[in-house]
């Protein structure tokens, strides 16, 4: 497994987080191709983030995705665009605002965006609903064999190589079960689903998505097809310097604002240290579950996420499930559960 961390020569916008944290720049290894033993022993179980290269190079979104190709094969469709306001603060569910629209109308907002205070963004729409509207789509990607996703059909589920314990096999068995029921089937509402395997990210230029970590313990495989973006992490164990919202595992959701903090109400953040990469088209992002992220468009952009549950995660997410009953609960209260993560176009935890 070759390692390598060069920068890129072009000219990079100076990092946009608060000069107040410890701030590690192109911080993350560049693998290219892994060996899959190698890349979990290396990776997954260490939970250190990584830019894998090579795994998108046959895939045809390499040459088809832009603009243009969304506006010809989803441009009728109804979505929540996200309409960002960079000047306000900077913290998941309350960046801007959500607005029914046309897809094609975004795309066209996307396209002429010249407003660095403003960014317009479709993100983390499922995929599901994409396939259902234009089946060609399935063609233009592939999910990485690197990580077999129990959340999706075309993998079928492994037995647990990863423990002996029968409590713990048991729990594997039935994270299994329940995730591993195909893309065509509906949801119950006790799971994240099959359908929340894929989502997509089309956005201009300055899209953020401010730090969190991904719910219910999924890990991201986040293939960049369009554009640059730039990514920051926290590791696992600094969350505190985060200020997380209740809840943390089933949605991790940071009430700091990583680029004007108020250090009054959130002094633990100054102590942080963040890792810094910038992600390039062909190029896939592995984020550890639990591992704090954000990520913001250097350029206009298109990437597709994985969600990934598979025995290396698998325990982590089961054991989330009762809790987020009550998580719903709590965050219905605060205001209602789409508010709040700003996850407007998720129909599987409505
Ligand atoms: O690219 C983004 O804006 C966010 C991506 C992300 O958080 C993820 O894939 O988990
Ligand atoms: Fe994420």
């Amino acid at each position: 497994m070759s390692v390598s961390d060069t920068r890129d020569s072009d000219a990079t916008p100076a990092p946009t987080i608060s000069s107040e944290v410890t701030l590690k720049i192109d911080a993350i290894d560049r693998v290219h191709n892994p060996d899959p033993e190698e890349f979990r022993q290396e990776y997954v179980y260490k939970r250190r983030p990584a830019i894998i290269t090579g795994l998108m190079d046959d895939w045809p979104a390499m040459g088809r995705w832009d603009l243009d190709y969304f506006s010809k094969h989803f441009g009728d469709m109804e979505v929540h665009a996200n309409l960002q306001d960079l000047d306000s603060q900077l913290i998941l569910g309350r960046i801007g605002k959500f607005r029914p629209m046309r897809l094609s109308e975004l795309l066209a907002g996307i396209e002429s965006n010249d407003n660095p205070r403003q960014a317009q963004y479709l993100r983390a729409y499922p995929v599901h609903r994409m396939l259902e509207h234009h089946p060609g789509l399935k063609d233009d990607y592939e999910l990485p064999s690197l990580a077999p996703n129990w959340a999706d059909i075309r993998f079928a589920a492994q037995p647990a190589k990863v423990t002996r314990n029968p409590a713990s096999l048991f729990g594997l068995w039935l994270a299994r079960k329940l995730l591993n029921r195909g893309s065509d089937k509906d949801a119950p509402i006790t799971t994240v689903s099959s359908r929340l395997a894929a989502v997509m990210f089309v956005g201009s230029k300055g899209t953020i998505t401010p730090f969190h970590s991904d719910g219910m313990q999924t890990t991201a495989y986040l293939s960049q097809v369009l554009g640059r973006k730039r990514c920051y992490f926290v590791s696992p164990e600094q969350y505190k310097c985060l200020y997380p919202r209740a809840f943390r595992r089933q949605f991790g959701m940071a009430q700091v604002d990583y680029r004007r903090p108020a250090l009054d109400r959130h002094p633990r953040f100054r102590r942080v240290v963040v890792e810094e990469t910038i992600l390039h088209p062909g190029e896939t992002l592995y984020v550890p579950n639990g591992y704090w992220h954000a990520i913001e468009a250097l350029d206009t952009s298109i990437s597709y996420s994985h969600q990934v549950v598979n025995e290396d995660n698998a325990l982590d997410w089961l054991r989330c499930i009762p809790e987020r009953f009550i998580a719903e609960l709590y965050f219905k209260f605060k205001g209602g559960l789409y508010n709040v993560t700003g996850a407007k176009d998720w129909d599987d935890w409505s």
